[in-house]
């Protein structure tokens, strides 16, 4: 009992959590002082014995309660010490925080879908994996016709193929759905070219207007793309230039006036102060056949997203919107 005094200090000693441990195996342990003790109780004499187990009880609780305040205090102790080391101070004053942003392509595809949708366009989209008569046969584009040539495609097994337009998806929307049709169909399309102003990968934004013969007409189309590429770009010029494509006729394609010389001759408009932007025209009559339509006019534009982006942000070499350097996407936060 005598050990009274020298076990408490033994706790109260203890100054960190390891060694309060050997001290508990020591006090508390299957072969510590206080089992040591207890195994005493069979050499007392019967009348000693129950003023001895009391004692030892006491003992015991004495010293477990003065255990488990130290331990307590310990613990609290070393989590003190490791917010103090490792904690952070979330109202420190931070001058930059960088922040997430769309990257240029999205954010642009965004702003030219607003557009249509404002003009009460549905959106449609479609599969990247399509069939030949989708994105050729129906677009006035059957086998062997030269035009093919101008778009390599990659082609899968069973005829399949990657769609090398969004036309393939105003297809599929002409096969299920009636006139009218006011649609715009935006995605990723895909053709086998890569250089210095092809990817292999890139997105389109098609657009088809169709309604009963003779609703729809050229000026229509002038007037929307015109109202649109003003939404886009601000205060230009737009001019309507002939051209050709298996799928419209009339064809044109649509240039604006250089933003970055006004219309004075630059390097990017390559002196002559126009911008190609978009391709359009009325579609073709053999379109509407391919999908049963009959009695109908209606217009078709396509655009693609990665020019409209370089030219709105002034970005010079098209790949850089593919490499997902942080230099180029963090000054569009
Ligand atoms: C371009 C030219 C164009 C169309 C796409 C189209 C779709 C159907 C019928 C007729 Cl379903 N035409 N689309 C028409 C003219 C031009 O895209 O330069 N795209 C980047």
């Amino acid at each position: 009992m005598e050990e009274l005094e020298h076990l408490e200090n033994k706790i109260k000693e203890a100054d960190d959590l390891k060694i309060l441990e050997s001290v508990r195996i020591e006090i508390f342990g299957k072969k510590g002082v206080l089992a040591k003790e207890f195994a005493r109780m069979k050499e007392i004499p019967n009348e000693e014995k129950k003023a001895f187990a009391q004692k030892l009880n006491t003992l015991k609780a004495k010293l477990t309660e003065l255990f488990d305040a130290k331990k307590m205090a310990l613990e609290a102790a070393a989590i003190e010490a490791m917010m103090a080391k490792e904690g952070v101070d979330v109202t420190m004053y931070r001058a930059h925080a960088a922040s997430g942003g769309l990257h240029p392509v999205a954010e642009t595809m965004n702003r030219i879908i607003d557009y249509f949708v404002s003009m009460n366009f549905a959106i449609e989209e479609g599969p990247f994996v399509d069939d030949d008569f989708h994105n050729f046969e129906a677009l006035n584009l059957p086998k062997h016709h030269p035009a093919r040539d101008m778009q390599d495609t990659f082609y899968l097994r069973d005829g399949m193929l990657l769609r090398t337009h969004t036309s393939s998806v105003q297809i599929h929307t002409m096969q299920k759905q009636k006139p009218p049709v006011r649609i715009i169909s935006p995605g990723s399309v895909f053709r086998r070219d890569f250089d210095l102003t092809h990817t292999p990968m890139f997105h389109q934004v098609e657009g088809l207007m169709v309604d009963e013969e003779g609703k729809i007409s050229f000026a229509h189309l002038k007037w929307i793309l015109e109202d649109f590429l003003r939404y886009m770009f601000g205060d230009v010029k737009v001019r309507f230039r002939p051209s050709f494509f298996p799928f419209t006729e009339p064809s044109t394609e649509v240039d604006i006036s250089c933003i970055f010389c006004g219309a004075e001759g630059c390097r990017v408009c390559s002196q002559t102060g126009w911008l190609e932007v978009l391709g359009s025209g009325m579609v073709d009559p053999n379109v509407f056949k391919a999908v049963g339509y009959e009695n109908v006019s209606g217009y078709a534009f396509g655009l693609g997203v990665e020019r409209f982006a370089m030219l709105i942000h002034r970005i010079g070499d098209l790949r850089s919107l593919f490499e997902g350097d942080l230099r180029l996407l963090e000054q569009f936060q």
